[in-house]
Parts: C-alpha cells; structure tokens; sequence
C-alpha cells in the first residue's frame, strides 16, 4: 500500500502504474531519495485545461453586483475535472468551475444575498459564519437541480470561510467545496497589494490523506511561477486553511517578518513573526514589505507537506 509518508520516496519504483508518480518526480534518475533533494515537479499544469489560473486567483476578488442595496452572487455547485499537479487529475465539486471557489468581497453592514444553484449529482450547501447551509437547518441540503438562496448581513467584518456543510463533510469539503469570504471594515484598511492564499490539499487515492499540498489548488505553482510585489509595498495576504485529513497547516516565509491578525476581526495586529499555524477552517491576515528585490520562498512549515506542492516563492521587484 502506498501510503502519503512514502508517496514521494517510492516514485521511482512506481512511476510506470501512477501518473502521479512521474509528475512529482523531480529528475528519472534521482534515486529513491531524489524527490526529496530536488523539490518541485517536472511540467506545468496548464491553466487553460483547469479553467482557472492559481495567478488570478491570487488578486480576484468577486464583489457580485449592488441590487436595490444588496449585494448579490450566484454560486453554481458542479462537478469537474481538475489537475493539481502535471498529470495528476482529481475529480472535484467546485463553486462556479474553480477551486477555491470565487473569493466574495463585501462591506462591514450590507446586506448580502448568495443565491446558489446545485448542477451538481450529489446535495450540496453553502455554509459561512453568517449562513447555516447545514443539513436539516432552514434549507438544509440542496438536492441535484435544486437551489436556494441565503440572505444575511455583512458581519463581523474580517475574514471568513464558506464552503459545503454536506455530509460525509470532510469529503464535501475536500472535494473543493469551499472558498475564502473577505468582509472589509466600514473603515476599511490601508491600500496594499492584496492577496488571496487558500491553502488545500487532495487526496489523490482516497485512503483520507493527502497526496498533493497547494496554495490555490496547484502543487508548487508560486514556484514555477513566483508571486510578483514591488519593493517596499505594503502586501496583505488573506489566508485561508480549507484543508481536510491534516490537523494543522502552516504559512513560513524567508527572510521576513509580518503582522498577524487573527480572522481578521481586529485592526490590531496580535503578533509579528515568520511563521503561522492554522488549523482547519483556520484564516487570518498577513501583512509585510520586501525591503529588498530578490527571491524569497514562503512554504508550510509542516515540511512534508512543502515537500509535496505547499512552497512557492515571492518575486520582488
Ligand atoms: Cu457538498
């Protein structure tokens, strides 16, 4: 049995029966230890197969449209094909075609209304910190061709989760149910460059672990393809922690320090260090300056987990 703690060391000896296996491989020759010295996979995932660029999401941020003062989306529950290393494909549910989901932007006090449409083969939900989308409470589970829509107010603002509330729930979620909720304060924050890291996972052989780690769903596609800030500009990152089968997950970056703010329900930042611990359903805002142009990664700092896809880096220029 192929288990997640020897996925990467046994790549050579299965590369032939698991696409996987060739994708996270890092050189054919590297020996049984080769992944491990030489992070990162061989290819790209194409983001025109997905339909989503882990890039865009990255500064895409869904504000819906203002309708006689309320603020409204339409989230479509499907299912699909995505691939979250070269070759490996994993059937997902996604909100509107992409995993995470679209990351909805509100305003401290409006009124919010998600209607949400189930395309999808299975009952699915929508549940945030402001909507029950649980099953047996109000509209409960939303079956095949059904839809339903939540109304509720923007509150409190920070940072928040949706995703499906669907039982078995881990599956729900780990399926791709699920996506990052910014309410700003009526105040709102000082101008950044903003964001959005959601950090999943997926488990490729369903034994409920994960086989591949990600921010935005793409096994080390900040590394391919680094995350450009400008020297000196103050960077804001929502972070979001929507993975299942792990307790914790970390965020660590190098040579720099940030503020932290907890759910970002505060303005206050409550520490300023390198490294942060989620647990699930965990999120939080960071915020930093590069003082220097260069390279400089951030990963978890659950090393296996880097190991498998959660590393990228940031180009600053
Ligand atoms: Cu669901």
């Amino acid at each position: 049995m192929l288990s997640r703690r020897n996925f990467l060391c046994r790549i050579p000896l299965v590369a032939g029966a698991l696409p996987a296996a060739q994708a996270l491989a890092a050189e054919p020759h590297a020996g049984h230890m080769g992944a491990a010295a030489h992070l990162g996979t061989v290819g790209m995932v194409d983001p025109a197969s997905n339909g989503f660029d882990p890039q865009a999401i990255l500064r895409d941020f869904d504000e819906g449209v203002v309708r006689g003062g309320v603020r409204e989306w339409e989230l479509v529950a499907d299912e699909k094909e995505i691939e979250v290393a070269p070759g490996v494909k994993y059937a997902a549910w996604a909100y509107n075609g992409r995993v995470p989901g679209p990351t909805l932007r509100a305003r401290e006090g409006e009124r919010l209304r998600i209607r949400f449409v189930n395309a999808a083969d299975h009952p699915h939900t929508i549940h945030t910190a402001r909507m029950d989308g649980v099953p047996d409470v109000g509209a409960g589970n939303i079956e095949p061709g059904g839809d339903t829509t939540y109304e509720f107010t923007a509150e409190p603002f920070g940072l928040h989760l949706y995703h499906c509330h669907s039982i078995p729930l881990a599956d729900h979620i780990a399926k791709g149910l699920y996506g990052a909720f910014v309410i700003d304060p009526k105040e709102g924050r000082p101008d950044a460059d903003e964001l959005v890291m959601v950090m999943n996972g997926f488990d490729t052989n369903f034994d409920r672990s994960n086989e591949v780690y990600a921010v935005n769903t793409v096994a080390f596609a900040y590394q391919h393809e680094p995350v450009r800030v400008k020297r000196d500009q103050l960077v804001r990152i929502y972070l979001v922690n929507a993975l299942e089968f792990d307790l914790i997950n970390s965020f660590h970056v190098h040579a720099n320090f940030f503020h932290y703010f907890p759910t970002g329900t505060s303005l206050e930042p409550t520490e300023l260090t390198d490294t942060v611990i989620q647990g699930q359903g965990q999120r939080g805002i960071l915020e930093l300056r590069f003082p220097y142009e260069g390279r400089y990664m951030f990963h978890a700092h659950v090393s296996e987990f880097a190991e498998l896809g959660w590393m990228g880096f940031f180009e600053v220029v």
